[in-house]
Parts: C-alpha cells; sequence; structure tokens
C-alpha cells in the first residue's frame, strides 16, 4: 500500500515537471525507463518531501440520513480510513470535516456554504447523489473552490464547470460494457426498462441503458416510470411482465431498488435484472435476499481484484470499519488519496493549486485500478460487470 502511494505521489510528481517541460523532452503520456527515471530525481524530492504546518481542511459532504445513508455512511468510512492513513505518513496532514446532505439538495447547499465560507475548506469531496451535486456544485464553482465527486454519475456533472471534478466513471462509461455482457450471458431480444422519472441520476442512466441498448440491437417492449418514496411497484412490474421481456432494466437508488427487486420475485418475474449504479451497494442484497440474486450491474470497483491494493484496502477496511467495504467506500478511499497527491504535488493547500494538481494526475495507481483525469475532469479507469452470486456480486465477465 505504502509502496504504491509513492509510486503514484512520484509519478504526478514526474508529470507535474514533465507538463513544465523540465526533464528535457519525455512527455507527460510517456512511459518507460525515461519516465521512470525522471520520477526519482528532484520531482519526486518535491512531491515527497512536501511539509505543510496546518493539517489541509477537506470538508466532506455524504449523505448520513435519508435514504441514501446506504451509500453514505460506507463513503465515510473510506475517506476516513484515507485520511487516517495519509495523517500517518506525515509530511501533509488532513482535517477531514464532515456534513450531511441528508440526502437531500436543499441540505446540500448550506453544507456546502458552511465549509467554503466558515471552515475555509481546500477542497470538497461529495456530495453522495447526483441529484445534490446539480444543486452544490454550482456554489462551489462560484467560490473558487475544487469538487471531487466520488459517486457522482449522472452525465452532466463536470460541465459544472472548471473546479469540478469526479473520480466515478459515469453512467455512461460502465452501462455500454454492462448491456453488451448481459446480451452475450442471456441472448437478450427485448427487454422492459424501469426508471425514477424524478432523479437526475435515475433519468440520465435509464438514458444511457435506451441508448446501449439500441447500440446491441435490443427493442425496449415497455418502459415504466416511478417517483422517490414510492413503496408499491406493482402496477409497473406487472405491466413489464406482460411484455413477455427477456430482461428488466431498472435505473433506481438503493430503497427504491431493493423493494423492485422483492415485489418482481412476488409477481413471478424470472428473467435476468439488469441494474444501474444504484445497485452497487451490498445493503441492496441483504435487503432483497434471494430476490436479488442474478441481478446483473455494473461496477466502477472490483472487489475480486488480484492487486494486492485491493487486497491491502479491504483488510484495512474491515479493522477500521464494522463489515466489507463496497465500490462507494473504494471510490470515496481513492477520492481522499487522489486529494492527497494533488496536495502534495502542488505542495499547497490553495484550491487553485490543488485544482490545476488535480489535471496533473495520470496513470497512478488506486484501488480502483490505474487512474487518470480525463480532458473534461472525469475519471478514467477500468470497469467490471457483476453478477449477484450467493450473496455477493462476483464478476460476470
Ligand atoms: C448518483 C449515483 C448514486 C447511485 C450514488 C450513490 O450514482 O447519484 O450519481
Amino acid at each position: 500500500m505504502d509502496g504504491l502511494r509513492w509510486i503514484a505521489i512520484l509519478s504526478v510528481g514526474a508529470l507535474l515537471l514533465a507538463a513544465c517541460g523540465g526533464d528535457g523532452g519525455t512527455s507527460p503520456g510517456a512511459e518507460g525507463s525515461d519516465a521512470a527515471a525522471g520520477a526519482t530525481d528532484t520531482p519526486s524530492q518535491a512531491a515527497g518531501d512536501c511539509t505543510l504546518d496546518e493539517p489541509v481542511k477537506v470538508g466532506v459532504v455524504f449523505s448520513q440520513t435519508g435514504p441514501a445513508a446506504v451509500y453514505g455512511s460506507t463513503q465515510l468510512n473510506g475517506a476516513e480510513l484515507a485520511a487516517e492513513e495519509q495523517n500517518a505518513e506525515g509530511g501533509v496532514t488532513y482535517e477531514l470535516i464532515v456534513e450531511d446532505d441528508a440526502s437531500d439538495p436543499a441540505q446540500g447547499i448550506p453544507a456546502f456554504e458552511k465549509l467554503i465560507n466558515q471552515d475555509q475548506v481546500s477542497i470538497i469531496m461529495g456530495p453522495t447523489l447526483s441529484n445534490t451535486a446539480f444543486s452544490t456544485d454550482p456554489v462551489a464553482q462560484d467560490a473558487g473552490v475544487p469538487v471531487l465527486g466520488v459517486s457522482n454519475t449522472a452525465e452532466g456533472i463536470t460541465e459544472i464547470g472548471d473546479y469540478i471534478w469526479r473520480n466515478s466513471l459515469t453512467e455512461g462509461q460502465v452501462i455500454p460494457q454492462t448491456i453488451e455482457a448481459a446480451v452475450g450471458a442471456f441472448d437478450l431480444q427485448k427487454v422492459a426498462t424501469l426508471y425514477g422519472d424524478d432523479d437526475s441520476f435515475t433519468v440520465s442512466g435509464h438514458d444511457t441503458f435506451v441508448a446501449a441498448l439500441e447500440e446491441q440491437g435490443v427493442d425496449v417492449a415497455t418502459t415504466q416510470t416511478f417517483a422517490k418514496g414510492n413503496t408499491d411497484f406493482a402496477p409497473q412490474l406487472t405491466a413489464a411482465r406482460d411484455a413477455d421481456p427477456d430482461a428488466l432494466v431498472v435505473s433506481a437508488l438503493a430503497e427504491e431498488a431493493a423493494l423492485i427487486l422483492q415485489q418482481a420475485a412476488e409477481l413471478g418475474i424470472d428473467v435476468p435484472i439488469i441494474g444501474g449504479n444504484g445497485f452497487n451497494s451490498p445493503a441492496i442484497i441483504e435487503q432483497a435476499g434471494e430476490a436479488a440474486e442474478g441481478v446483473v450491474v455494473g461496477a466502477a470497483w472490483n472487489s475480486a481484484s488480484d492487486d494486492p491494493a485491493t487486497a491491502d484496502f479491504i483488510t484495512a477496511y474491515e479493522e477500521a470499519a464494522d463489515g466489507a467495504p463496497d465500490q462507494f467506500a473504494a471510490q470515496a478511499y481513492a477520492g481522499m488519496n487522489l486529494i492527497a497527491m494533488a496536495v502534495e504535488s502542488a505542495c499547497s493547500a490553495e484550491p487553485d493549486a490543488i485544482r490545476d494538481a488535480l489535471g496533473g494526475i495520470t496513470g497512478v495507481e488506486t484501488v480502483l485500478g490505474e487512474f487518470s483525469f480525463t480532458e473534461s475532469r472525469d475519471a478514467d479507469h477500468p470497469a467490471v460487470v457483476q453478477i449477484v452470486e450467493d450473496g455477493s456480486f462476483a464478476i460476470l465477465e
């Protein structure tokens, strides 16, 4: 773990120097011995030796209450674990200032305002939901404080402005691969879709599913919608069942997702159910039980990866928190480590310096795999397609 963290910091240092033209012609994207040799010279010292007198204040806005708390609770564990590990290293330390957005855009805004105006944080991690991010992130953009989303997957988040980043793959980066794998595994010809039409993430996910299905030549036999807080999905599920689909494609957050799985089973729907990012919480499997078996969902973290960094992370998380990490914990853990890389390569707590340094992060090792930020401040790293087997996520492809 420590070794990987150092490799990552060294590469950022090397890349920043290369970007400044200081290493005699090695391009930022160059791999191999030249770049590696560069990494052991002065830039690595600069990145590794950074010391800041005061702890760097990192605002953290996760849903600790409300329907998205199943995601926000593991996110907080992941971020805290990474900060503790960073602080144990010394040199630069981090103070997390944690606010609860209560799964509600209206409560996210004052949380952002407090962190920016009162606490004067250097960067904000969060919020949990895209639906909240569309309300909160413009506040940070206007104030010139960078935001790192670690679970926002709706299209358009980073288009809010040039202070807005995310390490979470978008639905558009994961769903096409998921549908392709599902078509291959289950020979899908036609499906029924079901989605929440009052949430930015569930709408965006559904749009992405429809485009991916079209791309694969799969017909949508019927489209059903629901609203936040609905608990009876029998009308929509009955209409879906009557369309005789080869699969049910669902874009939903955890609370509705678990009920949909249970009620689909009760109605005798036995075709595969394919979910978007909202299905990535093990809490859904716990709640839906047997009804979650066979659910297919694309994910940004491979918990079964044989990368030692993954095993180290799982062990450290299990020691620090009560239970196993999920994708959301891994993304928050990686997010805090990416923030530390940026802070330490800039060797500054200034929001603008950190924002610029995030732009230099390319090809670094994280618990999400080899990670880069794209030109548009989105994430670039491998995705996996999972299927629920015996009560846990297994790899479908
Ligand atoms: C979003 C999501 C949710 C599932 C995050 C928890 O992907 O709101 O963008």
